[in-house]
């Protein structure tokens, strides 16, 4: 019983195990004090940044569950007091930024900035996994809780030949063409396919007679079988699974 526990809670671990995707990682020193996060305007409620994410670049995560974002500091710096700001997540057939992208926006998380320094990542893990449909991505941040003192923050990226981004300044909204340095973090989707057939007890990735000899010398030199070898499923790897290969074979499946 305890093995097939373990072997249970290993699957689950390993289908519930997050990947990540990270791009635009430049030269570490192209930066902007702007995107994604204004600090400098920080001290005003409503204050909204965006990053429009071309498709292309997100493919791996298409039908996965976003569960983290995380940015880069070129530098030491935050906001000098306390900002509360909501996170949110959309997709769009909209290819460059002219304007907010306003329909179709999640709330997935909230990020708090406190007076600290030494800072050279800034992760939000979502309290609402994002599923990715494949569309172009949005991200966003608002102030909903301001800064009463303010002070840029720099963030790692690279320059593009498009508007990619869009930040508040001087009472509008202004495009950008700074991409952020991005990790993802993703996971779920679809359960892997498990690495070999039943019955492929040699590990060549094809279940044939040479695998019934393999099956044989595996029980008489009482070597540890592997998961693959017991193809009746009875969690025990003995000579029944001979006969049950065997007959595997003759039937064709
Ligand atoms: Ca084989
Ligand atoms: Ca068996």
């Amino acid at each position: 019983m305890k093995k097939v526990f373990t072997l249970f809670a290993a699957l689950m671990m390993l289908s519930a195990s997050a990947e990540t995707l990270s791009l635009y990682g430049g030269d570490g020193q192209t930066w902007s004090s702007v995107i994604p996060f204004n600090g400098l305007w920080m001290d005003e409620m409503g204050i909204k940044t965006q990053v429009l994410y071309p498709a292309a670049d997100l493919q791996d995560m298409v039908g996965k569950e976003i569960t983290a974002i995380t940015f880069y500091t070129q530098s030491d710096g935050c906001p000098e007091s306390d900002v509360k700001l909501t996170i949110s997540l959309g997709e769009t057939t909209v290819n460059a930024m002219s304007a907010y992208i306003t329909e179709g926006m999640t709330q997935v998380g909230t990020l708090t900035f406190t007076q600290s320094e030494g800072i050279t990542e800034i992760t939000v893990n979502f309290d609402t996994p994002y599923t990715y449909n494949g569309g172009n991505l949005v991200f966003e941040d608002v102030v909903t809780e301001a800064a009463s003192k303010t002070q840029s923050i720099y963030m790692t990226g690279i320059e593009v030949n498009y508007n990619c981004s869009i930040s508040w300044s001087y009472g509008s909204a202004t495009p950008r063409t700074f991409m952020p340095q991005t990790t993802f973090t993703y996971g779920g989707g679809d359960t892997p396919e498990p690495e070999y057939e039943i019955g492929d007890v040699n590990h060549d990735h094809n279940v044939n007679i040479a695998d019934v000899t393999a099956l044989i010398d595996l029980l008489l030199g009482g070597s540890e079988a592997p998961a693959e070898a017991d193809v009746n499923g009875d969690t025990n790897v003995s000579i029944a699974d001979v006969t049950a290969l065997i007959d595997k074979l003759l039937s064709g499946n």
